[in-house]
């Protein structure tokens, strides 16, 4: 793969996670069907069609119009995927105390983080150490919220061509807010799905059973969840169903078993194009920006960030640590990336 090939596919991870993160914000916690109701008679409109402009920004429909630039903005899912990015790209690897104190500088509390996070993150910003706190969350096992898997885009490019070392930075990162093991199951297998998608060639068909058996291959889960989560990806794969009852069927909850299959399935149901693939998962309903955040992330590291409708971008806030940070992050990240290998991306 040549060097602009993937350094787009950096940035199409990274711009991904924010784009789906803000898309599904204005509609976190809203019950599918009424999402549905909302959309339903959008969806089948032609291309170009005023109406399907309005679908495509569904932000701007929910709020009831055009969005002006700069009012789309990121929840925690984003805020502490910046932080991943930032301490990889500053040190090449991971750093617990270094990723730990860039979530705490970070943390706004006013960007709907979850319970045990906020927690978390106000004990580190207090002066804990980076693997102290989490393991005492929700009597002591740890938290399996999606927490540690929404925001593990960068982990997933960067090491696209390191399985094992994806997984070691992957449940590291994980462990300074999520010890629970489906927590940090999550986190690697949505990594992992992000290296499968940075790894393959956009302009190439996608066979999705191959993609699954990849993420098969890949778990380490002594409960089988996430295996069961996967037979259940391919089933759906092969007779599907309304979108919401694959939402019913493989969960749309604040937990990352319970999520994490439901962006990999709206990546896999339309892996020809990034916008679907987004609203597919932005549509789910409950948990949607986080949803949103992980299957931006996938389809982002798939097809690079020029796959990112312009439409979408342009509204995303841009303060300090906005859009133009995130862009400008990734191409930092990809750059680390290569210096540390002291050679160019293989061709
Ligand atoms: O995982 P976390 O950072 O939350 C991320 C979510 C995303 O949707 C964001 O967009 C934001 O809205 O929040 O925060 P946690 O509080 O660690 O986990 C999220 C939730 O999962 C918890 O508040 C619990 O409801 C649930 N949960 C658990 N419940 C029971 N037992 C997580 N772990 C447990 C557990 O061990
Ligand atoms: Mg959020
Ligand atoms: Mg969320």
């Amino acid at each position: 793969m040549n060097d602009d090939r993937l350094r787009s596919k950096f940035l199409g991870a990274l711009l991904g996670t924010f784009v789906g993160d803000a898309l599904g914000a204005p509609v976190e916690g809203w019950p599918p069907d009424r999402l549905a109701d909302a959309l339903q008679d959008l969806r089948d409109l032609p291309e170009g069609s005023p109406r399907r402009e309005m679908y495509d920004a569904l932000f701007g429909l929910i709020s009831g119009g055009p969005v002006p630039p700069g009012t789309a903005r990121y929840t925690d899912d984003t805020q502490m995927m910046i932080g991943v990015a930032e301490s990889l790209a500053e040190h090449g690897g991971f750093e617990g105390p270094d990723m730990a104190r860039r979530f705490a500088e970070n943390f706004e509390g006013k960007r709907g983080y979850g319970p045990g996070a906020y927690g978390v993150l106000l004990a580190l910003r207090q002066g804990a150490a980076w693997d102290e706190v989490a393991g005492q969350l929700f009597g002591g096992t740890g938290s399996y919220g999606n927490g540690a898997a929404m925001r593990v885009a960068p982990v997933g490019v960067f090491y696209h061509d390191d399985p094992a070392e994806l997984r070691r930075v992957a449940e590291l990162q994980a462990t300074i807010t999520h010890t629970h093991p489906l927590g940090k199951e999550g986190a690697a297998l949505q990594a992992f799905a992000v290296a499968c998608a940075a790894r393959r060639e956009p302009d190439t068909e996608l066979d999705p059973f191959t993609f699954l058996d990849d993420l098969r291959a890949f778990l380490r889960d002594d409960s089988g969840t996430y295996a069961a989560k996967l037979d259940d990806i391919a089933e759906l794969l092969r007779s599907p169903v309304p979108f919401y009852e694959v939402g019913e069927a493989l969960g749309t909850e604040l937990s990352a078993h319970e999520s994490v299959p439901a962006a990999i399935y709206a990546f896999l149901a339309v892996p020809h194009s990034f916008r679907e693939a987004v609203l597919y998962a932005v549509r789910f309903g409950g948990d949607a920006d986080t949803i949103g955040a992980m299957a931006g992330a996938i389809a982002g590291a798939y097809h690079g960030v020029e796959a990112i409708p312009e439409r979408w971008l342009a509204p995303l806030e841009n303060g300090a640590k906005g859009r133009d940070y995130v862009r400008e992050l990734a191409e930092a990240l990809c750059a680390r990336k290569y210096q540390n290998q002291s050679d160019t991306p293989s061709q």
